[in-house]
């Protein structure tokens, strides 16, 4: 007899008391976010469908043009985090800055705070490529019931409560941890319920896969042309394999399962690298060192990076650890 596989919702409730603040709150969240994944799913399913390709006209701070789907995914998670009253502050990819969510119930004094990607990788959009959503959760800093601050996103990825994505691919999985391992569920479209489909994922330490846009080779730190070269040459178990989806979220779920680097250094054209250390890279370090992966900027680990600015950038190693330390090694030791 097949095991009935267990819902998103019931592993939720089942591990709420491993959660260190065995706080109800979490799971509401996490269930917020589980009903968002499934409304930006259909959209994201139906995207050629219907008029929601192509540029919504507008430009996030980060100067991109904003995809419909972008700011559809932005709009759904903000409207669900906020309607469910759960969290006092969201920061997202697509809001120049956080949004403050005061709480309509005196007596329910909100203790999170949400950074999110809504829609990590969207210019593959219309080229029908995975993309994903990234979050991030944190407890806020400053005093209960006061308006939330800056300072409740400026804080260190060590400090995350939660972290996880959404990978809207051939299937539509969520994969998130709360700092005690990392879970992934598949969406059964038919009835609408995420299932433990990967309990327990964790990254290879070796592996044969290296992800980095190689195009801007000629402008990568002599350290990261010296560690891409050697996962080229012939020799040991190299050549590797090059794999680049352009979207984080797809390259990184691969490598958590087959074992592999994902590499977005700086460069000359882009001095801190591109991806963003509060809703990509903490997130994704804390999945990656859950996972018995690591995660660094090939110099500092991501989760003790100081952040800042909500949407400051930094140089992203991530994989499986001995690819990792590798590229470590290369980076430190380039004349
Ligand atoms: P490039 C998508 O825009 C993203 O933020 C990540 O999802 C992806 O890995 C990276 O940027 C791709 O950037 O410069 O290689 O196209």
């Amino acid at each position: 007899m097949t095991h009935k596989k267990q819902t998103l919702g019931e592993f939720i409730i089942e591990n709420q008391s491993s959660f260190q603040y065995s706080s109800g709150e979490l799971s509401s969240l996490l269930n917020s976010i589980r009903l968002a994944a499934k409304v930006v799913n259909h959209e994201v399913n139906k995207a050629g469908l219907v008029d929601i390709i192509g540029a919504a006209g507008d430009t996030n701070i980060q100067g991109e043009d904003q995809q419909k789907l972008d700011v559809y995914a932005n709009d759904k998670f903000i409207q669900t985090l906020t309607k469910r009253n759960i969290v006092c502050g969201i920061a997202s990819e697509e809001e120049d800055d956080f949004v403050a969510i005061n709480s309509q119930d005196e007596n329910h004094q909100n203790k999170y705070v949400v950074l999110i990607d809504p829609l990590d990788g969207s210019s593959n959009i219309d080229v029908n490529v995975s993309v994903g959503t990234i979050f991030s959760i944190y407890r806020r800093v400053t005093p209960v019931g006061t308006p939330v601050q800056l300072e409740d996103f400026l804080q260190k990825g060590s400090e995350q409560v939660a972290a996880g994505y959404v990978v809207y691919g051939t299937s539509t999985m969520l994969v998130y941890t709360t700092g005690d391992g990392v879970n992934g569920f598949t969406l059964n479209p038919a009835i609408g319920s995420f299932y433990l489909s990967h309990p327990d994922m964790q990254f290879p330490e070796d592996g044969n896969i290296y992800s980095v846009n190689e195009g801007n080779y000629i402008h990568f730190p002599q350290g990261v042309k010296n560690y891409i070269k050697y996962c080229q040459e012939e020799e040991e178990d190299r050549p590797y394999t090059s794999r680049y989806i352009g979207s984080l979220v797809s390259d990184f779920h691969r490598n958590m399962i087959k074992g592999g680097i994902y590499l977005y250094p700086q460069s000359s054209k882009n001095p801190n690298g591109k991806l963003r250390l509060l809703y990509e890279c903490n997130p994704m370090a804390f999945l990656a060192e859950q996972a018995n992966g690591k995660s660094s900027d090939g110099f500092t680990r991501t989760m003790d990076v100081e952040p800042t600015e909500l949407h400051q950038r930094v140089p992203f190693i991530c994989g499986s650890k001995n690819m990792v330390e590798k590229a470590e090694e290369f980076m430190r030791n380039a004349k």
